[in-house]
């Protein structure tokens, strides 16, 4: 498991470009997760510990360069990108608990449910789920006008539910251990990861003030980067190291769980990847008037190592 140095090297947050962008979202975040978290101080803490360890950030910046790509300031769009990281570190949280894939490690240290016990993993889970809603409000207060607050929070709403990221969970723990082909990998990985993603981009479009059509077809590019980051994780996942990704390596096959690499092969699976990424960059630079360092953040995320 390597020396508490190495482990504190896993903890560093992998390099994602504009560190300007995602330095003024820590900020702004860090701030929200402490002035307005409401709660007793020990599910505070387990909270902030779910939601501030040192991820890659990756969510909140499709949001705010969502915003910018349809040419709004990615400013306004800063309660919507905590929001999104508050739904993302619930689902990890509760992924990570006994009762689903059962982890010791996340972001290079022990899981949430480890360092605070599981009933307090359980309810930081479900409380910051609540909390992200609560901050995706306050992008009226942001200067987004409310018709566009209520679309925000429907679409976010319905990613996060059981139709996308719980129904996709759903479908993939039901999946464990069983043979399925690329189409159900499909179903499981679009709605897993991939809804959350297309929300984002979904979201910083309506704070930018996009039209719907911009708005539809900015989450349909979101799912499809979504769909290729799950892949990517999973090639990562079979062909890494603890110390490299922060969690557990090797867990998937030894779990039989229902990935893309398992149903079609490697080298399918890297071109799916590929075909996937080509994709969502055609949708926003056909979509967008200010693409450039959304398209950079795509290009990094291809190449990622963890
Ligand atoms: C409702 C009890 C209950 C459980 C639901 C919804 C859910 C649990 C789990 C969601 C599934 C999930 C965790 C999908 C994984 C998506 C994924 C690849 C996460 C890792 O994302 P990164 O690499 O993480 O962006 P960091 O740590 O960098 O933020």
């Amino acid at each position: 498991m390597g020396s508490p140095r190495r482990r504190r090297a896993a903890a560093t947050p992998a390099a994602l470009p504009h560190p300007d962008l995602a330095r003024a979202f820590e900020i702004y975040f860090r701030d929200a997760l402490s002035e307005r978290l409401p709660g007793p101080p020990r599910l505070r803490a387990a909270m902030r510990y779910a939601a501030l360890g040192p991820g890659k950030r990756l969510r909140p910046l499709l949001v705010l360069l969502g915003c910018e790509a349809v040419g709004g300031d990615w400013f306004h769009a800063l309660p919507a990108a905590v929001a999104v990281e508050c739904v993302h570190a619930f689902s990890l949280v509760h992924d990570d608990l006994p009762a689903m894939d059962d982890d010791d490690y996340r972001r290079g240290r022990l899981t949430t449910h480890r360092r605070f016990g599981e009933a307090l993993g359980v309810l930081a889970g479900d409380a910051l789920l609540a909390f992200a809603f609560e901050e995706l409000a306050m992008l009226e207060g942001a200067g987004v006008p409310a018709p566009r607050v209520v679309e925000a929070v429907r679409r976010l709403a319905h990613a996060s539910g059981a139709d996308e990221l719980v129904g996709g969970q759903a479908l993939d723990m039901a999946a464990e251990g069983r043979r399925v082909r690329t189409a159900g990998v499909e179903a499981i990985h679009s709605r897993k990861t991939g809804a959350l993603m297309g929300a984002c981009l979904a979201l910083g479009a309506i704070a930018g003030r996009a039209d719907a059509r911009t708005v539809a077809v900015l989450d349909d590019a979101g799912r499809a980067l979504g769909f290729a980051f799950q892949i990517h994780d999973d090639l990562l996942n079979s062909g890494s190291t603890l110390r490299k990704l922060g969690k557990r390596a090797g867990t998937d096959a030894a779990r039989g769980k229902a990935t893309y690499p398992r149903a079609a092969g490697v080298t399918a699976a890297r071109r799916r990847e590929r075909l996937l990424s080509t994709s969502a960059r055609a949708i926003i630079e056909t979509h967008s008037v200010r693409p450039a360092r959304l398209l950079a953040l795509l290009d990094a995320v291809a190449v990622r190592e963890r």
